[in-house]
């Protein structure tokens, strides 16, 4: 009878001690807002907007697909955004805030003035919530030059985020653009983990040849190393992905030796990582890694842009999307990503109804609901890899994710090239294995085996016994 008691006491203990199970969080991921201050005047002269560069449209009240975002638009999403959460526990924001315009048109104090103006934009909408605030390779002039060391520009964006680094940030912040806080809320596991991976970008030439800018790559072994003897989960959170763009075939954005140290660093340390946050694609989709037995050990969430800007990448295709916000749900004591909820707001719709004039706020819509439309329990790497066999198997899938993918700007059907692609860009992060995936794969590959078999065929029937 004794040992029932105690045996029931630990039971009891065991559901009370806080941490067993966390309870669940939300917060938002918003990405690559690139404000066109040069927006409105534009379309009141009836010139196209600075960001359109050669191409002109029609500008609309809310934005256009061939721009960057008014101010209206960052003001619509903002409303949104709390309207449909005002008190989340914490807010993601992964950077690029300057326009797609020539670096002859920007200038360091303007650069500057515009991540200012976002920040305030955002510390108005969130008043008093922790800020996770990541840079993006617009957010520096000249653009994508982010160099491994000390610059102004890290120091003065460290004095605008000020009230959301902790002081310990600081001094990292100044010397590299990135830090690491444990997340807020008192007995939380929880740490977030802010990279600058700018300086790991193909375009920037401060960082080429060096082998580990900033020290970045150490630190963030040494941080991941620290989270595990402390028994810490981490989110790592960045700008620039490593592996591929799902919308252009062969292309990448880190240099080959970043991106390879970037993978080993997830496979080696993954056991701590719950989950990745990027942006940088203004598309929505997900990265896998894998261990190398080739099970799912992590997932990297890219996030959809708030500009609808149409790239100008020579070879993708009709390459906007409509804008885009994001409520991930977490397990506050696992960092589990639980589900994710992400808006958008059907920009023609909203061009078409509702004018800024009359105070009317055009709605941001629903767009999916992860667990919902894949039919997974939740978004760990297992259940993504779930999604990715989905996709990969059945035709009907692979037409929602490509939708979702411009937050349904573009409606076209997905079929070989396409599917390629995308299956390539989320399995493969490794240059070698995303070459050979999509040479396997191939239709082009495909279709010349068929041609060397056929020759054969020839040969053999020609040749003489
Ligand atoms: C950045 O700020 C630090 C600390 O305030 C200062 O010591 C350093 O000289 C500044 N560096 C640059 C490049 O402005
Ligand atoms: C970077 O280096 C490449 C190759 O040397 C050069 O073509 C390019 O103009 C440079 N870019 C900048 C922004 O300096
Ligand atoms: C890791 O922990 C050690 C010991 O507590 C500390 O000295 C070091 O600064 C930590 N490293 C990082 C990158 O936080
Ligand atoms: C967006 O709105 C336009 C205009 O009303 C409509 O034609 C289009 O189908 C809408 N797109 C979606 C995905 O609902
Ligand atoms: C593509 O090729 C890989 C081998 O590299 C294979 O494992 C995979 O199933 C193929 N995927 C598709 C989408 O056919
Ligand atoms: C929050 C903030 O500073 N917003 C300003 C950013 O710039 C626009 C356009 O110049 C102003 O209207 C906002 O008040
Ligand atoms: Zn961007
Ligand atoms: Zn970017």
């Amino acid at each position: 009878m004794g040992q029932f008691l105690v045996l029931l006491l630990l039971c009891l203990l065991a559901v009370a001690v806080p941490g067993a199970s966390g309870g669940s969080g939300q917060f938002w991921h918003l990405t690559d807002l690139h404000w066109d201050p040069g927006y409105e005047a534009a379309a009141a002269a009836g010139r196209p907007c600075p960001s359109g560069g050669e191409r002109s449209g029609p500008a609309g009240p809310w934005g256009s697909y061939l721009c960057d975002s008014p101010w209206s638009l960052l003001g619509s999403a903002a409303r949104a955004m709390r309207d449909r959460l005002a008190t989340p526990d914490f807010v993601l924001w992964t950077g690029d805030d300057t326009p797609h315009v020539p670096n002859e048109q920007l200038g360091e104090e303007k650069v500057l003035h515009i991540i200012g103006n976002l920040t305030s934009l955002i510390k108005g909408t969130f008043p008093g919530t922790k800020v996770y605030a990541a840079m993006g390779n617009h957010d520096f002039h000249p653009k994508n030059q982010f160099p491994g060391k000390e610059h102004r520009i890290y120091n003065k964006t460290a004095e605008l985020w000020r009230p959301w680094l902790s002081e310990a940030s600081l001094p990292l912040f100044r010397a590299g653009g990135f830090y690491s806080e444990k997340l807020p809320g008192s007995g939380t596991r929880g740490r977030m983990v802010v990279l600058n991976t700018n300086l790991y970008y193909d375009q920037n030439n401060e960082t080429a040849g060096e082998e580990d800018p900033a020290g970045q790559f150490q630190w963030l072994e040494e941080t991941l190393t620290n989270a595990s003897r402390d028994d810490e989960m981490v989110y790592i959170v960045g700008h620039v992905p490593p592996g591929f763009f799902e919308k252009k075939r062969g292309k990448p954005w880190f240099r080959r030796g970043f991106n390879q140290r970037y993978l080993e660093i997830v496979q080696k340390h993954h056991g701590v990582i719950a989950a990745q946050f990027f942006g940088h694609h203004h598309t929505d989709s997900f990265r896998m890694f894998y261990s190398h037995t080739g099970s799912p050990i992590n997932v990297m969430f890219l996030a959809p842009g708030v500009t609808p800007w149409k790239t100008t990448l020579p070879g993708v295709s009709n390459g906007a999307n409509n804008p885009a916000i994001r409520v991930v749900s977490y397990d506050q004591d696992t960092l589990q990503v639980l589900d994710m909820v992400t808006y958008y707001l059907n920009l023609t719709r909203a061009n078409m109804m509702v004018s800024p004039d009359k105070e009317e706020f055009p709605v941001w819509e629903e767009e999916y609901k992860l667990t919902e439309a894949f039919q997974v329990p939740d978004g760990s790497a297992s259940s993504m890899q779930t999604v990715l066999e989905r996709i990969s198997r059945d035709p009907q899938y692979l037409q929602l994710y490509y939708e979702f993918n411009s937050a349904r700007y573009d409606l076209e059907l997905c079929t070989q090239e396409c599917r390629v692609d995308h299956l390539c860009a989320i399995r493969e992060v490794d240059f070698m294995k995303y070459d050979e995936c999509v040479k396997a794969n191939s239709s082009a590959s495909a279709a010349s085996s068929v041609w060397l078999l056929v020759f054969c065929m020839i040969l053999g029937f020609l040749s003489p016994q």
